[in-house]
């Protein structure tokens, strides 16, 4: 079993600098060093890396970065199923979420090659699901999911290599959508387990049901998590905390549960914003659950010291 490590060190989808660093921080945190204890092969593809750009208009003035942003995307199409291609999971390493904007249809590609299906496991505060147009903040860290399942108003993003449909994506950890965001889960039918549902009846229920799906429709599995997924007072290292997120448990059980199904062929790590953590509890946090995604288990968890 091999995994891919690609660093992704973007930030300019962000409102706040530091994503830039996310990469180095969870290498330091020992993220390639835990992985081969646990039976895989790992690669370190290194830091992707893009050139200066020439600004970009846009009729919305608020957008910021449009240029570097979409660079990015665009390197990451092609790097990123790179990676997939030489490695059966790659583990792409944030930087800021308009990376998933590159990653997913890379994803989505891949998949689609094989014959199969990409299903999408959206771990996160926010729904991201804002158009060029439609974003206030002008982050565009608020809008690859809009972007990769073909929604229109992305002219000044590369086209889209592969669109994922929207039946195959799942939402957990939602708890602040803007109001453009919330019609737009609406109209279109977005399965978004927010924290109401999760605290109604738990992360397994949702979870076991969509992997299921993913399972009957022979499906890869991508899976997309948003440090802001986690409650701030575990994971404060995010520039977006909202208070009310997963806890230490629950992140865990996700991970382990995705483990035992098998499917998960790929993950992002994203929003890491080493700037703002605490002697690196955040990332050693992402490290841990990535551990128990590839499938370290309760007993084998060594004692750390306290997050
Ligand atoms: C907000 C925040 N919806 C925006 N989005 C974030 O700026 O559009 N996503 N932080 O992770
Ligand atoms: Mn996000
Ligand atoms: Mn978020
Ligand atoms: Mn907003």
């Amino acid at each position: 079993r091999t995994c891919a490590l690609l660093g992704v060190p973007i930030e300019t989808g962000a409102s706040q600098r530091g994503c830039v660093m996310g990469p180095a921080s969870l290498r330091t945190a020992g993220l390639a060093e835990d992985l081969p204890t646990l039976g895989w092969q790992v690669t370190d593809l290194g830091d992707l890396t893009v050139g200066p750009q020439a600004p970009k208009a846009h009729r919305n003035p608020a957008l910021h970065h449009l240029a570097e942003t979409s660079a990015w995307i665009a390197a990451l199409h092609r790097a990123a199923y790179d990676a997939g291609k030489a490695s059966a999971v790659p583990v792409f390493m944030g930087g800021d979420h308009a990376m998933a904007a590159g990653t997913v249809p890379a994803m989505a590609r891949r998949a689609a090659e094989a014959g199969r299906p990409l299903f999408l496991l959206w771990l996160d505060a926010h729904p991201d699901l804002h158009t060029l147009d439609s974003t206030e903040s002008g982050n565009l860290h608020g809008t690859p999911v809009a972007y990769f399942t073909g929604q229109p108003g992305f002219d000044g993003f590369p086209a889209l290599p592969q669109k994922v449909a929207l039946e195959n994506v799942c939402m957990m950890g939602i708890r602040s959508v803007d109001a453009a965001e919330k019609s737009r889960i609406r109209e279109l039918g977005i399965t978004v387990k927010d924290m109401r549902a999760i605290d109604e009846t738990g992360v397994l229920a949702p979870l076991r049901a969509f992997l299921e799906k993913v399972e009957r429709n022979k499906g890869m599995l991508h899976v997309s998590f948003d440090v802001d997924f986690l409650d701030p007072s575990i994971a404060p290292a995010v520039g977006t905390t909202v208070p009310g997120g997963a806890t230490f448990r629950e992140a865990h059980l996700i991970m382990e549960t995705l483990c035992d199904s098998g499917l998960v062929s790929s993950l992002d790590l994203v929003e890491l914003n080493p700037f703002l953590d605490e002697r690196g509890k955040t990332a050693k946090l992402l490290c841990d659950l990535t551990a128990s995604l590839f499938g370290r288990r309760v007993l084998d968890r060594m004692t750390r010291s306290a997050y």
